[in-house]
């Protein structure tokens, strides 16, 4: 009988390179956010891809970055907890701007995992071809990498070759997820991360990393084709609150329709989304604040 292969592939690297726009790529769904700012992911993303051969199970992880409150700490401790035991490691660049020097301690976490570490130069098709061969020979003395793949996740352009590599190094084990399941977050928790998605692309000059985002009631009622949800945008201050709400509350409303119509193009059915506003002061510093929206110390990934 064929050898069946499964195993944990991180993807890392600091933010805003596309990380998540990779992610779901690979997952052919729009499993993790994705926005142009930076600090967009802040939890450790699973999504399960199968293949004719393998069960991949992907780790979308929070940009590994120097930041001063709590929840950035927390968001890179998860991040490196994600490295640990995977077997595979995808470190990306960005071709774009790429730093090599600068990445030298970026590439700590590929240092203590047994994983197989590939890089990945992402963003390629905003690049000369030409400037590329300069940039790999730059990231291959900073660490020893096993590969290196220019991709583009946004046109795909690499990612079948950088899949089937994956594929390739995956040792050989059981699957370790149902043949049917692709994440094991909750719906619960996509829709409040898309809610977070839009907050983000709507208010990111003015409250770029203080929304969080918690579901109150996710109420199914199939006799209406019909789910009733219940949201609540957490900021830092009342004066956040304001602007979120915007003039007459023009704001907001953009925020819940823009959110409500992914949801029910995801769920398939109408969807009645409920969203409230909260000042939880200085959220992003306190631990137990932390705790309860939803960003408790990273934790393994291990099923
Ligand atoms: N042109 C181009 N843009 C890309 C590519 N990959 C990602 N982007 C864009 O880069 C931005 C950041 O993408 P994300 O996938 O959110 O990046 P991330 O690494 O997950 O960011 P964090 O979660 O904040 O760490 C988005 O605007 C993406 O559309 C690519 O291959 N080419
Ligand atoms: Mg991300």
């Amino acid at each position: 009988m064929a050898s069946f292969k499964s195993g944990f592939i991180s993807i890392l690297g600091r933010p805003n390179v596309g990380k998540s726009t990779l992610f779901n790529r690979f997952l052919g769904d729009k499993i993790a956010i994705v926005a142009k700012r930076p600090q967009t992911t802040r939890d450790r993303i699973l999504g399960i891809k199968n293949v004719e051969g393998g069960q991949l199970i992907f780790l979308d992880t929070p940009g590994i970055h120097h930041g001063g409150s709590e929840l950035n700490q927390r968001m890179v401790r998860t991040a490196m907890a994600s490295a640990r035991d995977a077997d595979v490691l995808l470190f990306l660049v960005e071709a774009t701007s790429p730093r090599a020097e600068k990445d030298r301690e970026m590439v700590d976490p590929l240092r203590t995992s047994s994983g197989v570490p590939f890089l990945v130069l992402n963003k390629i098709d905003l690049v000369k071809k030409k400037s590329l061969l300069p940039i790999m020979d730059q990231y291959q003395r900073l660490f020893p990498f096993k590969e290196i793949f220019p991709v583009s996740a946004v046109t795909g352009e690499g990612t079948d070759i950088l899949l089937d590599e994956i594929l390739e190094v995956l040792p050989e084990s059981q699957p370790y997820y149902p043949g049917d399941m692709i994440t094991d977050q909750t719906e619960r928790f996509w829709v409040s991360e898309i809610i977070r998605e839009k907050v983000i692309r709507e208010c990111y000059q003015e409250i770029p990393h203080s929304t969080a985002v918690t579901i109150e009631a996710f109420e199914e009622h199939p006799e209406k084709n019909l789910v009733v949800i219940k949201g609540t945008i957490h900021v830092e201050r009342n004066s956040q609150k304001k602007i979120l709400i915007g003039r007459g509350g023009q704001k907001l409303k953009k925020i819940g329709e823009a959110a409500r119509k992914e949801v029910e193009a995801f769920l398939g059915t109408r969807v009645f989304l409920d969203v409230w506003v909260n000042v939880e002061k200085d959220w992003t510093r306190n631990p137990r604040a932390l705790d309860r929206l939803g960003y408790p110390l990273a934790l393994n990934h291990s099923p």
